[in-house]
């Protein structure tokens, strides 16, 4: 087994390393911990941020807060520091979760390994040589055998092309590239683009201090109140000593949430039933709505019954008849969009300094130097904030540079849409390793659970070919298309295809191809298949040894 030393090997006047992982948040961490920690070798984390937690570390937003309840929103695979650290409130906010990270990161003495301020620009496979060599635009290029990608989900803004966007004369901001000295909108005009679960954090928070807010909405959202409060001292207590059950239950549901979808079906219980338990999921708040029923994404007539609950929320809400309406437009199944909760998002659309427009009526035409233009008019602005997503899954990723095996470059082998073997690899691209990527659970599961089982399973297979004195790991083509068919399936299985705009399929970003990105088939399924195909010695891919000719000799085939 290749045993690490505290500081890189030079080879050829550059560092090499057994591992580079890129990206400093949640997974990039845990994967330091794992590779440097428990296998001993030589990892170097490469961060383009001056300090720790990815999506976080970027995402200052107003009102920027988890939807995941924060006691499930933690590192799970150590009970020290789930008994160190303490959350405030219900769901956690941007701060708090990176002082969080920042605490792990302390605790494990991580940042002495993270290499922070510094952009990948590329990461090329040398075939000849089994290495990755990844360049950074500090001009510096480092070699590893390892190259794990760590890059988040939702790191890659997207900001939209509209016409005349650089003639804006105010300011500009995208939520996720928020300044970290924060914005002041004190007797400013502003205009959000964009209703997501970011836009409906936002709106609450901007309109407090805004002299007007106006809200452009090309899509009606359902959003369910996150009831959010303080922790007591007594939940406090109850998440400490339940840490096992908790996990436990994190790891059995299909979204690694610490509750369980409810077994029962919509119509297995009366109309007035029914109202009954989605009055109380909607007192309870926040994504256990979604877990009310069983069928919710399977049966539109049993979706349907939700979504008319939701939509006559914002009626009851809304005291304008015509936002009420426009709010209320919408057109996809519930939670077939990543489903939002808020704090106070319908409701402040009763202050007299919002408004709405509903760009479905009235499109935008350009931004100009005042503001925004629409069909109907002209909305002078100081301020635009760009609520509009992310080029998620994928983004991060293509930014890379990463070129594979015979000069194929990631782009490339993924330009009708991304192609990977459970998430994990990609055929073509030896020894890389993306930690939630495209094919695997992600963003339909509580991101630290998917995050942990991924960051394990990958440290786990590195520990057996460094034991074995495997060189490469690669999927085979077919185990590819096996799995992209299956990611298909299941989702096609589900309501989750039917909103035609949603990010999950990358409808977000013109030009994109529309591939539904990831695993519905659940979190805990997908745990299994993992296991399994690592049981079976890695089945699906290829594990091979560089013979004395240097010639590769598979060893699993
Ligand atoms: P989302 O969910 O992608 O939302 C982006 C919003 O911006 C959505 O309402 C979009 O409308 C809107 N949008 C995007 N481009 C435009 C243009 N060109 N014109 C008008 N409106 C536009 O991103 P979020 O940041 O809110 O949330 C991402 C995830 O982060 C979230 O799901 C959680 O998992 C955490 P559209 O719906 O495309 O018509």
């Amino acid at each position: 087994m290749t045993i690490g030393s505290t500081s890189a090997a030079k080879r050829d006047g550059a560092a090499q390393y057994d591992a580079v992982i890129i990206g400093a948040g949640f997974s990039g961490m845990y994967q330091l911990h794992l590779l440097r920690d428990r296998l001993g070798l030589n990892a170097r984390v490469i961060e383009r941020g001056d300090g720790v937690g990815g999506t976080w570390y970027w995402n200052r937003y107003p009102g920027a807060r988890c939807d995941s309840e924060s006691h499930s929103y933690s590192y799970y695979f150590s009970d020290e520091l789930l008994k160190e650290w303490e959350w405030s409130e219900r769901y956690p906010q941007q701060p708090e979760i990176v002082r969080y990270l920042n605490f792990v990161a302390d605790k494990l003495d991580l940042k002495r390994d993270i290499q922070f301020d510094t952009t990948v620009t590329g990461a090329v496979y040398d075939e000849k040589a089994n290495l990755w060599r990844v360049s950074t635009d500090d001009g510096e290029t480092v070699s590893a055998k390892y190259l794990i990608t760590a890059v988040g989900c939702l790191s890659s803004a997207n900001v939209p092309d509209i016409p005349g966007r650089d003639t804006f004369k105010g300011k500009w901001y995208h939520t996720g590239q928020w300044p970290h000295e924060g914005v002041d909108f004190t007797g400013k005009r502003v205009g959000q683009i964009g209703t997501g679960s970011t836009g409906i954090q936002a709106v609450p928070v901007i309109a407090e201090t805004a002299k007007h807010l106006t809200v452009f909405q090309r899509t009606a959202n359902y959003s369910i109140p996150a009831q959010n409060h303080p922790l007591s001292a007594e939940f406090k207590a109850w998440a400490k000593e339940n840490i096992d059950e908790i996990r436990q239950t994190m790891r059995a549901s299909t979204n690694g949430h610490p509750f369980l979808i409810n077994e029962r079906k919509v119509f297995d219980v009366s109309a007035e039933e029914r109202r009954k338990i989605y009055e109380k999921a909607w007192e309870v708040g926040g994504l256990r709505f979604r877990a009310s029923f069983n069928d919710l994404l399977l049966d539109k007539a049993a979706n349907d019954t939700a979504a008319d609950f939701l939509k006559s929320k914002i009626g009851e809400i809304v005291k304008d008849p015509e936002t009420a309406k426009n709010l209320a437009a919408i057109d996809h199944p519930f939670a077939t969009k990543r489903p939002p909760i808020d704090t106070g998002y319908f409701e402040a659309y009763n202050r007299d300094n919002v408004s709405l427009v509903n760009l479905r009526d009235t499109p935008i035409v350009e931004i100009t130097e005042n503001g925004v233009k629409t069909t109907d008019g002209e909305y002078e602005l100081d301020i635009i904030v760009f609520a509009t997503g992310f080029d998620a899954m994928t983004g991060s990723l293509l930014k890379l540079g990463i070129v594979g095996r015979d000069g194929v470059t990631l782009n490339k082998a993924w330009e009708a849409g991304p192609r990977t073997y459970l998430g994990i690899q990609a055929a073509g691209f030896p020894n890389m390793f993306t930690i939630t990527g495209p094919g695997s659970p992600s963003v339909l599961c509580n991101m630290p659970v998917a995050i942990e089982q991924h960051v394990e399973w990958v440290a786990d297979c590195i520990e057996t070919m460094e034991k074995d004195g495997i060189d490469r790991i690669e999927p085979t083509e077919e185990a590819v298309t096996g799995w992209v068919d299956h990611v298909n399936e299941v989702a096609n299985a589900t309501l989750l295809p039917q909103a035609g705009h949603s990010w999950y399929l990358g409808a977000n970003v013109p030009g994109k191809p529309r591939v539904f990105m990831p695993y519905a088939g659940g979190m805990a399924r997908f745990r299994g298949i993992c296991d399994e195909v690592a049981e079976k010695g890695y089945e699906g891919f290829v594990l091979s040894r560089d013979k004395a000719d240097s010639q590769a000799e598979a060893v699993n085939a």
